[in-house]
């Protein structure tokens, strides 16, 4: 078992915390999977020989939200600053 942080974009209500939650926790191979609606962020717990990253965000995409890699200091991997994953909101 490994634990990943993520970082979560689109979210605005406890609803929408348990989307996530859902959508990750569905996955086979998750065993827990905690979202932080004030940080932004997704914890989760799981077997990393059934999925990686790309199947979690993946997961989030299809809820309608976005998963983006943290690096050790908590922030987003890739983006070129610190608020790109909150772009897309109800437009899809
Ligand atoms: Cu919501």
């Amino acid at each position: 078992m490994k634990t990943i942080t993520l970082g979560i974009g689109g979210m605005s209500c406890a609803a929408c915390v348990r989307h996530v939650e859902k959508a990750l926790s569905k996955l086979d191979g998750v065993d827990n999977a905690f979202v932080n609606l004030a940080t932004e962020k997704a914890t989760v717990r799981y077997d990393e020989a059934k999925l990686d990253f790309a199947a979690m965000q993946a997961a989030v995409d299809d809820a309608g939200y976005e998963a983006f890699e943290l690096d050790a200091m908590g922030q987003s991997v890739g983006a070129d600053n610190d608020s790109a994953p909150a772009k897309k909101k109800m437009n899809s």
